[in-house]
């Protein structure tokens, strides 16, 4: 696959939840063993993944391996949202906790769940001066560095493929007025080590985004006209950077800025993507909600700007559980701050909620070898996402191929989770490393955006 299409598969646009409500839905077995699920009209989505996906955008959250046994948590996860950032398993003291002894056991965790539920997985954090493990701490100079370079190197490796983006360098820049880089171990080891590491990071996963994300740079102020300053000296010297994330932790003391909307767009004229990194909003009620809605609607209004994630799911969940900034409850219930995100989303318009979705579960395949297909989709005017279902017959699969008939003028914008051959007609998506081992009955989801009609047909099955 080359760099460019690996590229392609890591872009904005996103699949919408695996439990799409598909708000006008037909349903028929086309071919034994084979169900086609087609949504007949675009509509407002139901879910947060949805509403974003219509906007080609993804929502996302942080995810903390260990919650990943409570059903509520898991529930509206899968529901709700198709990107994960792990709140902390894929930190440097949690994948490198001893020289040279990696442990990706939590984040491996993360990343399955993902997999397994057609989410893609933000990378966080490769290179930051907090969550250091102690060896890492004790180190200066070409030591650390080195050291520095190879966790990147390896961390990047053993995620090689299934990372949308990584936030390969993390809250470099000092607080306060200057402008100035914050003072750590890594900023004495040479003002470099930023290119550094963005460098190894792009030669260990070419196909990632590769990230700077901050917190106190969501306006224009002197941290983030600093952070501004070296992201176009990196896109003027050609350092590889293709996003930046903001993280935007808010409450009274620290508001949406007036001009978050504006500094989201004059990173986006630099040429790079911009993302909503670590949303979260200390409050409640209508002002929490309005708030919400603020940040949502300027990522609407950035052409680049390609998702946003929230820092946690529940209040309970969240790092600063007291100031309840979160989407859902302790109980998981929906906050206000939820429906005005979904609102927003959906361009101001509620969806309906008295619609019962009709989709029909899929058929179970009958038993034999080779494996089955089944297809859903989301469309709106000019486009749609598809979801495609690939489940293994008796003999389960060593890598499988699904090929999709699109109709005449409409093609493939981007894919995940599968490989694609061309663009327009008709189309084979074939694994990737991480899904094409199936065992007998089992499943994997891959997607793929398009522009244009939405394809009638369905989807055959090879397995090899
Ligand atoms: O502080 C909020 C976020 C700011 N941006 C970078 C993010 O990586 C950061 O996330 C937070 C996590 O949400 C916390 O969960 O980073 C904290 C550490 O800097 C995380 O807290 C740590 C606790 O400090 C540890 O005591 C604890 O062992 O979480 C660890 C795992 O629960």
């Amino acid at each position: 696959m080359s760099s460019s299409a690996v590229r392609d598969r890591g872009s904005a646009r996103v699949r919408p939840g695996r439990r799409a409500a598909l708000i006008s839905a037909t349903v028929g077995t086309v071919a034994a063993g084979t169900v086609l699920a087609l949504a007949t009209a675009a509509s407002a989505g139901t879910t947060l993944a949805t509403s974003a996906a219509e906007k080609g955008r993804y929502f996302g959250t942080a995810v903390a391996a260990n919650k990943l046994s409570d059903s509520t948590y898991v529930g509206i996860l899968n529901r709700e949202f198709n990107m994960v950032t792990p709140e902390n398993e894929m930190k440097w003291d949690a994948t490198e906790p001893s020289q040279g002894q990696f442990n990706y056991t939590s984040a491996d965790r993360i990343v399955s769940h993902a997999q397994a539920n057609g989410m893609r997985v933000r990378g966080h954090a490769l290179a930051w001066h907090s969550q250091q493990p102690g060896w890492a701490q004790n180190l200066s100079g070409s030591a650390l560095r080195s050291a520095m370079v190879n966790h990147v190197t390896q961390v990047a490796t053993h995620y090689q493929g299934k990372i949308h983006s990584w936030d390969v360098v993390n809250e470099a820049f000092a607080d306060g007025g200057n402008g100035a880089r914050r003072d750590s171990n890594l900023q004495r080891t040479g003002n470099d080590w930023i290119e550094v590491a963005f460098r190894a990071a792009r030669t260990a996963d070419p196909g990632a985004k590769l990230c700077y994300n901050d917190y106190n740079t969501d306006g224009q102020n002197a941290k983030s006209n600093a952070v501004y300053a070296m992201v176009s000296d990196f896109k003027a010297r050609g350092v590889p950077i293709d996003c930046v994330g903001f993280q935007s932790h808010f409450n009274s003391a620290s508001p949406v800025p007036g001009d978050y909307q504006a500094n989201l767009q004059r990173f986006a004229n630099l040429g790079l993507d911009v993302q909503i990194t670590e949303l979260d909003i200390e409050g409640s009620g209508t002002a929490q909600a309005t708030s919400y809605a603020t940040v949502v609607k300027a990522c609407l209004a950035v052409s680049r700007c390609t998702g946003i994630s929230v820092w946690g799911i529940r209040d309970t969940d969240s790092w600063r559980a007291s100031g309840t900034p979160l989407l859902f409850d302790g109980n998981g219930n929906k906050k206000a701050a939820y429906t005005a995100t979904l609102d927003a989303l959906n361009g101001g318009t509620t969806p309906p909620t008295t619609v019962p979705p009709t989709t029909t579960p899929p058929t179970t395949p009958p038993p034999g070898a080779g494996c089955t297909a089944s297809l859903s989709l989301q469309t709106w005017t000019g486009g749609f996402v598809a979801t495609v279902r690939v489940t293994a017959g008796s003999s389960g699969t060593n890598g499988w191929a699904a090929t999709v008939t699109l109709p005449a003028g409409t093609a493939v914008t981007n894919a995940w989770n599968a490989q694609n051959s061309g663009t327009t007609g008709t189309v084979r998506f074939t694994n990737v490393g991480y899904n094409g081992r199936l065992t007998a009955g089992q499943s994997t989801e891959f997607g793929f955006q398009g522009a244009g009609t939405p394809p009638s047909g369905t989807p055959s099955c090879t397995a090899s």
